[in-house]
């Protein structure tokens, strides 16, 4: 007997990970534990054309080999009695690993391991069945679609890969149902959504923490499809991450985590608690543990390992060339031109008054008045920001202001500039210019 299994509370990566396992290995049948909510419903559907095998009729001494996809630690694998003994003994079975989470102290020993760190384990399935030419039909080509979809929020989550964007390309070509996605990928709200979301927000509190701001919730009683309410609510609340905490059973407690920026890594703090998942989506389920001890050591592990976001005293630039409002447009043009600046602030008795910039001059100099004062051309009021404001933040007030530079302010004195380009940089990863 051949088993495809998976890691308990399967979501969809799991399930479309064990249907292309499945393909790959014939004979295989898949045994499920315990299901995320949306893989449930589709489940309910679909059964008969899945090839699920109960718990009762498997004969774990008969077990020859074990597909283990989108997991391989042993605390997160959902078996039966038995199993888990033989496979750690390596007691005659084989042991095939497919799996795209980072290695961990309970990973089961695998004889065959396809571990790479992809958005969602389904890519290395489809990749592998794309390699030996597998056929299956559209029913196939959607579950292993909606695994690609959600391990990598349709390919926006950090981590995404071109492989997965590939993977689900060829799947759509092979004729993934976009109605059966969106049905299971977004479904709408139930009342018991609404409602744990209201609660959500009621309850969350915000720490700051190395500089983020990290959203904690304890809610009093779990609800269904809690991770995709968590989800929501990261999306309208002004927070870097959020950490939703629910009572599991008489005394224990389940994490939900979500992070959106890539300075917040949610699966660290998580994983000592013994959960596991990726830096951008988390979970745990702790036994014997509180929800307000699980929010005290989740809070710990963050303060032990802080999140380190870029600051604006790590970018800018100085220190700062500047004119005086009184200085003649020719002489500043001058140094503009001889530093290179797109721009400089205007100073008047040490303090910021306006900025000048190589519009404001070629706008003077094409009526001839570059023989007046700084102050007669220059823009004001100014936009700043302070050497301790996240990048992030410093490129917010810069898109809606439509400037091009930051003075950076401590206090009223003037302590560096942000530019465009030192914001470019920091968007795309690249040195910044000072630096080049
Ligand atoms: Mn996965």
């Amino acid at each position: 007997m051949e088993l495809v299994v998976t890691h308990a509370v399967a979501d969809f990566d799991a399930l479309g990970a064990a249907v292309g396992a499945h393909l790959l290995y014939p004979r295989s049948r898949i045994l499920l534990g315990p299901l995320g909510a949306g893989p449930r419903e589709l489940v309910a559907v679909h059964r008969d054309r899945l090839p699920i095998v109960e718990p009762a009729e498997i004969d774990v001494r008969a077990v020859r080999r074990v597909i283990i996809v989108d997991v391989r630690r042993a605390k997160r694998l959902a078996l039966v009695p038995g199993l888990l003994e033989r496979i750690q003994r390596r007691d005659g079975i084989e042991v095939h690993v497919w799996d795209h989470h980072g290695p961990s102290e309970d990973d089961v020993h695998a004889d065959q391991a396809i571990i790479e760190p992809v958005g969602s384990a389904t890519t290395l399935l489809v990749e592998a069945l794309q390699r030996r030419q597998i056929p299956f039909g559209p029913m196939e080509a959607t579950v292993m679609a909606l695994g690609v979809h959600v391990d990598t929020g349709s390919l926006t989550f950090g981590g995404s890969t071109g492989r997965d964007a590939a993977a689900l390309g060829w799947l759509m070509n092979r004729g993934a149902a976009l109605s059966v996605i969106n049905r299971y990928l977004r479904p709408p709200f139930g009342d018991s959504q609404r409602e744990a979301l209201r609660v959500l927000l009621a309850n969350m509190t915000v720490e700051k923490i190395g500089g983020a701001r990290v959203g904690f919730a304890v809610l009093d009683h779990p609800s269904g499809r809690l991770d995709e309410v968590v989800s929501e609510a990261l999306a309208l609340e002004d927070v870097h991450a959020l950490f939703v905490i629910v009572p599991d059973g008489r005394s224990g407690a389940c994490v939900i985590a979500r992070s959106r920026a890539r300075f917040v890594d949610v699966a660290h703090p998580v994983a000592h608690l013994g959960g596991g998942g990726h830096p951008v989506a988390a979970a745990a389920t702790c036994r014997g543990l509180s929800p307000a001890d699980a929010r005290a050591r989740l809070l710990h592990a963050l303060r032990n390992e802080p999140p380190k976001p870029l600051k604006v005293a790590d970018i800018m630039s100085s220190p700062v060339a500047t004119v005086g409002t009184k200085t003649p447009l020719a002489h500043a043009k001058e140094v503009l031109v001889h530093g290179g600046f797109t721009g400089v602030p205007v100073v008047k008795d040490e303090r910021v008054v306006g900025m000048l910039s190589r519009r404001d001059l070629a706008k003077a100099e094409r009526k001839d008045e570059l023989d007046r004062p700084v102050r007669k051309v220059m823009s004001a009021p100014v936009c700043s920001t302070t050497e301790d404001e996240l990048v992030e933040e410093a490129l917010a007030t810069m898109e809606q202001a439509d400037v091009g530079r930051l003075p950076v302010l401590r206090g009223e004195r003037l302590v560096g500039i942000v530019t465009r380009d030192d914001l470019l940089a920091f968007l795309y990863g690249e040195a910044p210019p000072s630096a080049r």
